[in-house]
């Protein structure tokens, strides 16, 4: 203790030798609002470095260094503005020191001008390394880039691929984030969103939200944190999900701190929360090691005095919060390396017998001895090592800080020169673990409501059950005749049909829940095949009994014309229609075989396989796990599927409307030989009904699967179940109404194989409607002579009716007048009884409404005819 004293005495005494004063300009951002007010630690800091710098006599032994400073506020008008004022008044200054970045680009571009080297304390821009715009501009600040690659090897530490950025439009903030941007590029890491602001920053941290950034790089000032980490929290962007990243040189304090229009309307408490477990980078500040320094002093004991000089100079208020406390041994060594700078230029510029004071605004000489000294110089300052890289750039070491209840702590150190990171693994996290880069997606599958699908396949099972009763009950009744008329094979091809159909019913049921990703194309594939060849088994065989039904029709109707045009009842010239049953098979097979030509083209050329429709995230019920779900439905489909839908859908959609077209010309036959026709042409009905329903219906409600398979197993079950029900119910009645019906099998053979009787019934059927045909003609020409009739009786009546006396109100029994009774009025049919309808119980009366006579029961002749069954009764009389 004492021989410090006794070194300080003597400095003061050498001190005293130093009767020259160079002057330094200094700018120091004090008060104010915005930006980085570091001057308020950094003044008293470098006020001190002048002290001790002037205490020593080896340094610029003839000079004292003098500061000539004022507050920039860290705008960069008034900075500018106070450089000015610097500049243009005594004394001339030597060099200038500048804090801030904002300022310190505008007087580092100007400084040039007026040969001046700046050294700045506290400017991290990196856009400040650029010597062509900043030729004479030193820090011992480091530049912001230092922070990146840090970040980097921690992002890759924690396995995070995926970060987010927010900065403040300063050029400070945007060019430390572009060089960010270069560098995670090469690292393989994505930035996925990216937000600036001015001055507020609600939208973008909004966006931040919206876009489920969950690493966060947010780059701005300490005053400018306040209002978007206020924003976080409002956002509830915060918590186990979320990691911000900033800038470690705000005061410790810096989210308690309110300034008069900081806008920020959060509590400190509420703060503290949103910046728990958030991380900063920073350049280590202070020499690690325990050495003395170029001061004298170890780095511990800088900041003993700096403290004491700070307690004194804010009344005691804690060293800690004041801004610009980090970066106070900077400045401590900025004044050490402008001292040191000036000092080798004294002594080189003494070689040319020039002296610092002939410096003036226009030397270029002393100014670049300046240059090359600062850029010389190399120390051991509080900071550690001081040395300037070709850009000006101080080299160091980063030390990684994190908050937690609302005090930082050290995890982590980092030197980007020799990869070197020091890893405390004290860090903590609010989930127990580092949280994912992105919302984990979690697929989910949509499965067909187990319910409802079990429920459908007892359906389809009772189906198959049904069917298989169906094919029972025609095995055991083939003797019958009734059974035998109904061509049971046929409706066997449709019972087998419909019971593929009803198989179907599974297989449309099953997805994956049941079935492997990698079966599923097959699953796809048997679907198609299945309900293909079922619907063509069940449809074509009811096709083909219509298709001959109409072949018979139209065949009769070209015998009547035949008839007609010979004048002639006998159709033994007329060529026969003889329909065999194989002809029936042959229509099933062709349309069978037209499927599985279609089907294995299709299955040749793009097979169906499993596509997966997504759907918008979907929160997890359980909100506590940090997922979102990702709903997905299989499908079944190939490449040009609308194509081979459309072939499929044409094919079948055409033998559907054919079905139907043929339905509705035979509606009214019945014919011996397909007892069942007429409800094969209702099954038809059924069946197109429900397809033309179900295909675009499942094709607009294909995303929901639930309805998509309720309705197609549905519209399958109805179609088979009516399709069955309406041949085969009909047969049952009828069999146990009738037992004994025709069990003679070898008669119903002869009458299958005998076509006479089938043409007995044509002739019946035509000469049904030849007499139609007759009456009609009748009738027109009765209704013609009526109206003849009428005519004359009226004409007759006006002539011959008598004066009442005339007549004499005769009263009794009608007469036939004379002709002379009727003065020569010629009367030959009518007697006056005509004139008194219903009147008489007469055989013949007039239709009020026509005046025509209509016959009696008693001498009317009645025909009816039955065109067929049911549907073409009519009942014609006529006299
Ligand atoms: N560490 C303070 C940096 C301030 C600035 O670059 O403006």
């Amino acid at each position: 203790m004492e021989k410090v004293h006794v070194i300080m005495q003597e400095n003061v005494r050498e001190s005293s030798m130093k009767d020259k004063k160079l002057y330094i300009g200094g700018l120091f951002p004090i008060t104010g609002t915005l930006g980085w007010l570091g001057g308020q630690a950094c003044f008293p800091a470098v006020k001190l470095a002048l002290e001790d710098v002037n205490n020593r006599h080896d340094l610029l032994p003839r000079y004292l260094l003098e500061l000539v400073h004022n507050d920039s506020k860290c705008q960069a008008g008034l900075g500018t503005n106070v450089m000015y004022d610097l500049l243009y008044t005594e004394p001339v200054k030597i060099m200038m020191m500048t804090g801030c970045s904002s300022v310190s680009t505008f007087v580092a571009q100007a400084a040039r001008m007026w040969n001046l080297v700046v050294l700045s304390y506290g400017s991290s821009s990196p856009a400040l390394s650029n010597r062509e715009r900043y030729p004479t501009f030193f820090r011992t600040h480091p530049s912001a880039v230092i922070h990146n690659p840090t970040r980097i090897k921690l992002f890759k530490r924690f396995e995070w691929k995926r970060i987010a950025t927010i900065v403040q439009t300063e050029e400070v903030w945007t060019s430390t984030m572009n060089d960010l941007e270069s560098q995670v590029k090469d690292h393989g890491i994505e930035i996925v969103v990216r937000q600036s602001f001015s001055m507020d920053p609600s939208h973008p941290v909004k966006n931040l939200k919206r876009q489920d950034a969950r690493i966060i790089v947010g780059l701005f000032y300490e005053y400018m944190a306040r209002r978007v980490f206020c924003q976080a929290y409002k956002e509830g962007l915060y918590g186990r999900k979320y990691v911000w990243w900033i800038v470690g040189w705000y005061p410790d304090n810096w989210y308690e701190k309110r300034d008069e229009d900081d806008k920020v309307d959060c509590t400190v408490e509420q703060m503290k929360e949103v910046l728990q477990g958030h991380f900063t980078t920073e350049m280590m500040m202070y020499n690690q090691d325990d050495v003395k320094t170029e001061s004298g002093m170890t780095s511990m004991q800088f900041d003993e005095k700096l403290k004491v000089k700070l307690r004194e100079k804010y009344n005691n208020t804690q060293p800690e919060i004041l801004t610009g406390y980090p970066e106070a041994p900077l400045a401590y060594d900025a004044v050490w390396a402008i001292a040191h700078a000036l000092n080798k230029t004294m002594n080189r510029l003494a070689k040319k017998n020039m002296l610092l004071e002939d410096f003036t605004y226009n030397n270029t000489e002393i100014k670049d001895e300046i240059y090359v000294a600062l850029n010389d110089t190399k120390f051991l300052g509080v900071s550690g090592p001081v040395a300037f890289s070709s850009k000006g750039d101080r080299i160091a070491w980063t030390q990684i800080e994190q908050m937690w209840d609302g005090k930082y702590y050290k995890v982590g150190f980092y030197h980007e020169k020799t990869d070197n990171l020091t890893w405390k693994n004290t860090e903590k996290w609010i989930g127990g673990r580092p949280p994912s880069d992105r919302t984990e997606v979690v697929k989910q599958l949509r499965t067909v409501s187990q319910v409802l699908f079990f429920a459908m396949c007892i359906l389809a099972a009772v189906g198959i059950i049904a069917g298989l009763a169906c094919l029972v009950f025609n095995t055991m009744h083939r003797h019958s005749r009734y059974i035998q008329l109904s061509h049971p094979i046929i409706n066997n091809i449709a019972v087998i049909g419909c019971m593929i159909c009803f198989l179907c019913v599974f297989l449309v049921g099953l997805d994956g829940r049941y079935v492997s990703e990698d079966k599923f194309d097959l699953l796809c594939q048997a679907r198609a095949w299945v309900l293909s060849v079922g619907f063509t088994l069940a449809y074509g065989a009811m096709f083909s009994k219509i298709w001959t039904i109409y072949r018979l029709t139209t065949r009769r109707k070209k015998e009547i014309k035949y008839q007609k045009a010979n004048d002639s009842h006998e159709l033994k010239n007329y060529p026969r229609l003889v329909v065999h049953s194989w002809e029936m098979y042959l229509v099933i097979g062709l349309l069978l075989l037209l499927d599985v030509i279609l089907l294995a083209i299709w299955q040749l050329m793009s097979p169906l396989e499993r596509e997966l429709e997504d759907f918008a995230l979907e929160d997890p019920l359980d909100s506590e796990k940090d997922i979102k779900l990702l709903p997905q439905l299989e499908h079944c489909s190939c490449e040009n599927i609308n194509v081979w839908l459309g072939v499929m859908y044409g094919y079948k959609g055409i033998l559907l409307l054919f079905g139907v077209l043929l339905a509705y010309e035979t509606r009214s036959v019945k014919m011996k030989q397909l007892n069942d026709s007429r409800f094969v042409a209702m099954a038809i009905y059924n069946v197109v009904v429900l397809c033309i329903i179900t295909a675009p219906v499942t094709l607009i409600i294909g995303s929901q699967q639930d309805a998509t398979f309720a309705f197609v197993a549905v519209a399958i079950i109805l179609c088979c179940l009516l399709s069955m029900g309406l041949i085969f119910v009909p047969k049952v009645v009828e069999l146990i109404r009738n037992p004994d019906n025709g069990l003679d099998s070898k008669s119903v053979i002869d009458s299958l194989a005998s076509k006479e009787e089938e043409e007995r019934h044509q002739r019946l059927v035509a000469e049904n409607e030849e007499t139609k045909q007759l009456i009609a003609e009748k009738e027109a020409k009765i209704k013609e002579l009526n109206l003849q009739l009428q005519l004359k009786s009226q004409k007759r009546l006006q002539l011959c009716l008598p004066n009442d006396e005339d007549t004499g109100n005769h009263r009794g029994p009608p007469r036939v007048a004379t002709d002379h009774e009727n003065n020569g009025c010629k009367t030959h049919l009518l007697s006056t009884s005509f004139l008194k309808p219903y009147e008489d119980d007469g055989d013949i009366t007039i239709d009020p409404d026509s005046a025509m006579p209509t016959c009696t029961s008693s001498t009317a002749f009645s025909k009816s005819s039955k065109l067929s069954g049911s549907s073409e009764n009519y009942s014609e009389s006529y006299c």
